[in-house]
């Protein structure tokens, strides 16, 4: 690393954090150029925060995508708060994200953390592809009105308009640092913790009501192999025996069509190919046990 790269070069933590379904993974996504977190049409698809890395040649942002906010019902629900709250206390920005179509404004941001929060804070307008321009300067005064916020970026992710504004927005408010990754490093977490993900993203997209609520994947074993295709073989808890009837299907067609298209995109992201063994496993009201979430990892 040069001189010069050390004098000028900005890094920090960015939280990305709002209501469910607001967009918040599709923008993490649309900001790295690259399918890193999962995306579905549900709310609450994310429960873990998804570290994700900007590089530029004298600025790395460091994006963490956390779960859509939620008043907690079931143990998993905090835990999925605690990961929000996680974030934005290590964060040296904030951007809270809104989805513009919402009929309810302004959002009521029950966060501890948020409130408490000396952080700089960018409200973010989402999906403004779906709404006529006239009405985005009559919400962006709604949202000044709501609290002081430092920026309003009407932005649509999925169409990556106006994402030059949020980066340079970005960029002014992130201090002068060193990196804290690699410069070619896109994440710090493990290949494992995103295969799971994908396999629960062909799952929030393919099962209907609560049965994607009511799942988690596990990857049991995953083994590299120089000859031949990595071996890698997932369990897909569900918390009742009617939930894992569903699950595989007629016939278990259900559970194949879903490997199939897991398999497709895990192979896509890790850039080799894999043979994937999905099995199905009652793991009785997971959701609400504190000992069983912390056996997955939460
Ligand atoms: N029209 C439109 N749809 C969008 C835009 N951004 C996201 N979406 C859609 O909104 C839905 C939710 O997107 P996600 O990125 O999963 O939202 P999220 O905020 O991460 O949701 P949770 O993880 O559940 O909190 C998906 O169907 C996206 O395709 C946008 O700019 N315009
Ligand atoms: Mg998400």
């Amino acid at each position: 690393m040069n001189q010069e790269i050390n004098i000028k070069h900005k890094a920090g933590y960015i939280a990305i954090f709002g209501l469910p379904n607001s967009g918040k993974s599709t923008l993490l996504n649309a900001l790295l150029d690259i399918r890193l977190a999962i995306i579905s049409a549900r709310p609450h698809t994310t429960r873990r925060n998804v570290l994700g890395i900007l590089n530029e040649e004298n600025l790395q942002c460091v994006f963490m995508d956390t779960p859509g906010i939620v008043k907690p019902k079931y143990e998993l629900h905090k835990k999925m708060v605690k990961n929000i709250e996680n974030a934005l206390g290590d964060a040296d920005l904030l951007l809270l994200m809104v989805d513009c179509t919402h009929k309810k404004h302004p959002i009521d941001v029950d966060l501890k953390a948020f409130k408490t929060s000396a952080h700089r804070t960018v409200l973010i307008l989402n999906k403004i592809d779906l709404i006529g321009k006239s009405k985005i300067l009559p919400l962006i005064e709604l949202y000044q009105n709501w609290a002081p916020f430092d920026t309003i970026v009407p932005i649509s992710a999925t169409k990556k308009e106006g994402l030059d504004v949020l980066k340079e927005e970005i960029e002014k408010n992130l201090p002068l640092s060193p990196p804290f990754y690699d410069k070619d490093a896109i994440t710090d977490q493990p290949e494992r913790f995103f295969v799971s993900e994908l396999i629960r993203e062909q799952i929030f997209r393919s099962y209907h009501e609560e049965i994607p609520y009511s799942t988690e994947v596990m990857i049991k074993e995953f083994k590299e192999r120089d000859k031949g295709k990595d071996y890698i073989e997932a369990i897909i808890f569900v918390e009742r025996d009617s939930q894992k009837g569903i699950i595989i299907g007629a016939k278990g067609a259900k559970l194949k069509d879903v490997g199939a298209k897991a398999r497709s995109v895990i192979e896509q992201f890790l850039g080799r190919k894999i043979y994937l063994d999905l099995r199905v496993k009652v793991n009785p009201s997971w959701r609400r046990s504190e000992s069983k979430l912390k056996q997955m990892g939460y």
